[in-house]
């Protein structure tokens, strides 16, 4: 078995053994429970890694590397349409299942009618929606709105096939998973797709999650991105060889900037792919400082940076287990510079030249040293507390009669106490603070919106965009509007996501302080018993509308109508000043979005906020109960010493 899965396992088993050797020990039960929950998650424990990366990036083909066959599908044009999970069959699932979850009707119809919307077409429904489609001027159509025709498209075409599953979910085998994840008149009913897969990766229970190409314009898609950035426990992000960052990079990196921090750990390995590009090694560390200075400009600093070849790394494994083609060999010959008369570089060789190697040693350093290690230490704490508390019943059994007389006496006030101070604590201070976080938070977000905003602006009225060649400008005019308006409600929305993982973030260190101060105020009624530590919780991110309120305004279409030819726009001032003009337009549209989503933050925050509190003061209650039921039972000598002794011992074994 490997190292991953096996300490998680060493580290259930002492959970059990101490929860065994404390079970009947009155006042121990809750501790008793929690060990074998804990025991329970390790046992179970999924590590999630999710990929990201531009369009043929080569995230398939990493995955597929790291998998050591060809399990996705890969190609030179996009293909990955859907969520991907590769997992770790289980009793249910044999290796080779495939599920496939499709949307609900409801989703779909949205996605197909915020499409059409971009091309200002009105549709009641999705059948009129998909009629409506033909009206589109294919001619017309702005390369940054392409994928949304293309989407309509791909439903239209799937229809008559997918329309009696639409809702449901479809288990399938591995030729058919091809087809839904890499066919767009497929993929584009799955809301995502299982594929269970035993190899290396998946028996250690990790999970590896292939997403499509980072295409910022599937605002849905955006809100289930971040939750894998949020959730993951790694994420890896993919380039490729001698592409420049496309601003689907940017986006995805800017929002993982902005979030880094609240992650307890570093979880981001990037990779440039197709390093076997590289026509030196001098160019290749030309290319990686690139990466790294993109990165840097979306405040990432430090990162690891791998340079892969997951082609050849993949033509390593199938070698190694003598799965390559006569046309695959040859590959695997140029790459590692073998003439056809030579022997074949063996596997680990080859592996170090892809680049594979270097990225899997960190790798599994990250997984078994600091995931794997925060799991573990967590789980010692709990055994140490198991051990102190059984140390504290010894302790009073041990005294003598006339001392414990007067602990018996004193006892029932001390627990009334504690339990009034349980329930007494004051939380408005902190409820003030998560307010004025929350507020600070939002200000900033309308500050830096601002700040970016020529950028965004340049971006969207563009000279490839706005170039007077035959076509219709007033058109053209409106899709960099579109694309301009997209692009402010997409930034309000990752910076509002990002926000309510700070809010999150702090939430947890309150809930962490609110222990603490539990745990001091209580010390001089609990002797040396120390509380369960404060675990922290995930408040659920808002849905945040994706479209800005009020830009159907005229202040935005006069500012439209400041354009008067390409040369003075782009040449001359008409670009500052439609940019200004628009500014000015967008300061009203853009409060009014905050205000909306900071009403949902508050909302949510609130409710979690007061969950938070009660939760844990219901927690604290019942170990202060508890501690009682135990120190009476010590008090009034219903336990045995040296059965207690025994047990300790036990205990302290399995700390050592
Ligand atoms: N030379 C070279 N080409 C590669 C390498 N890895 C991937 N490619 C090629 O790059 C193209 C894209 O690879 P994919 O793995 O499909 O990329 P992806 O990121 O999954 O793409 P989407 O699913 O479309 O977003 C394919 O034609 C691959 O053969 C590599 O290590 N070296
Ligand atoms: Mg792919």
């Amino acid at each position: 078995m490997n190292q991953l899965k096996q300490t998680l396992l060493a580290a259930a088993e002492k959970l059990i053994k101490t929860s065994e050797a404390i079970s009947g020990v009155p006042g121990m039960q809750g501790q008793a429970k929690a060990l074998r929950e804990r025991a329970e998650r390790l046992r179970e424990n999924r590590f999630t890694v999710a990929l990201f990366g531009a369009f043929s990036a080569g995230k398939s083909s990493f995955a597929n590397a790291l998998m050591g066959d060809l399990v996705l599908p890969v190609s030179p044009n996009p293909t990955t349409a859907a969520i991907n999970k590769i997992m770790p069959p289980d009793e249910q699932h044999a290796h080779g299942t495939v599920r496939v979850v499709l949307k609900s009707r409801e989703v779909l119809e949205q996605d197909v009618l915020r499409s059409l919307a971009v091309f200002e077409i009105e549709a009641a429904d999705m059948e009129s929606a998909l009629a409506a489609v033909d009206q589109i001027d294919v001619a017309q159509i702005a390369a940054t709105v392409k994928p949304h025709y293309t989407f309509i498209r791909a439903v239209k075409k799937g229809m008559p096939e997918m329309a009696p599953h639409i809702g449901g979910e479809l288990v399938v085998d591995m030729q058919a998973f091809k087809g839904f994840v890499a066919k767009e008149e497929k993929a584009c009913f799955a809301e995502f797709i299982e594929l269970y897969y035993a190899c290396p990766l998946t028996d250690q229970g990790i999970v590896l999650v292939d997403t499509p190409g980072a295409d910022s314009i599937n605002a849905r898609h955006t809100g289930v991105a971040f939750e894998y950035m949020k959730n993951a426990d790694a994420v890896l992000f993919v380039t490729y060889y001698n592409h420049a960052f496309a601003q689907a990079d940017r986006e995805f990196l800017l929002q993982m900037g902005r979030v880094k921090e609240t992650f307890e750990l570093d979880k981001m390995f990037f990779l440039v792919n197709a390093a076997d590009l590289a026509a030196s090694p001098e160019e290749l560390a030309g290319v990686v400082a690139h990466v790294e200075k993109n990165l840097l400009a979306c405040g990432i600093r430090f990162p690891r940076i791998y340079p892969v070849s997951s082609q050849t790394a993949l033509l390593a494994r199938m070698h190694g287990a003598g799965k390559l083609s006569a046309s695959a060999e040859k590959l695997y010959r140029e790459r590692t510079h073998r003439t056809a008369g030579e022997a074949l570089m063996p596997e680990e060789e080859a592996l170090e030249l892809s680049g594979l190697s270097a990225f899997e040693r960190d790798f599994r350093r990250f997984t078994l040293e600091e995931l794997t290690q925060m799991a573990v230490d967590a789980a010692l704490g709990e055994i140490r507390r198991a051990h102190d508390t059984l140390g504290e019943w010894i302790a009073l059994a041990e005294e003598g009669e006339s001392v414990r007389q007067e602990r018996r006496k004193a006892a029932e006030a001390m627990r009334q106490e504690a339990l009034q101070l349980v329930a007494g604590i004051s939380v408005a201070p902190e409820e003030r603070d998560l307010a004025k976080e929350r507020e600070e938070l939002l200000y900033y977000v309308k500050q830096r919106l601002f700040f970016r905003f020529p950028e965004l602006f340049s971006h969207a009225f563009n000279p490839a965009v706005l170039k007077e060649d035959g076509r219709n400008m007033k058109q053209a005019l409106q899709q960099c509007l579109q694309e301009l308006l997209r692009a402010v409600s997409y930034d309000l929305g990752q910076e509002l996501r990002a926000t309510s993982l700070r809010l999150e973030k702090f939430l947890n260190k309150t809930g962490a302080a609110l222990v603490k101060r539990w745990e001091t105020d209580l010390a001089r009624y609990l002797q040396g018993a120390t509380l369960a530590p404060y675990a922290n919780r995930q408040v659920e991110t808002p849905a945040f509308a994706e479209e800005l309120p009020g830009t159907g305004t005229a202040e935005l279409q006069a500012a439209l109508k400041l354009f008067k030819n390409a040369k003075d726009f782009f040449e001359l001032d008409g670009k500052s000043a439609m940019r200004d003009a628009l500014e000015k337009a967008l300061q009203q549209p853009v409060a009014h979005y905050l205000a909306q989503g900071g009403q949902l933050l508050e909302d949510r925050f609130a409710a979690a906020f007061a969950e938070m509190v009660a939760d844990e003061r219901q927690r604290v209650t019942e170990q202060v109960e508890e501690y009682f039921t135990g120190v009476f039972a010590a008090l009034e000598m219903q336990v045995d010493i040296g059965d207690l002794l025994t047990r300790q011992k036990t205990v302290a074994s399995l700390l050592a």
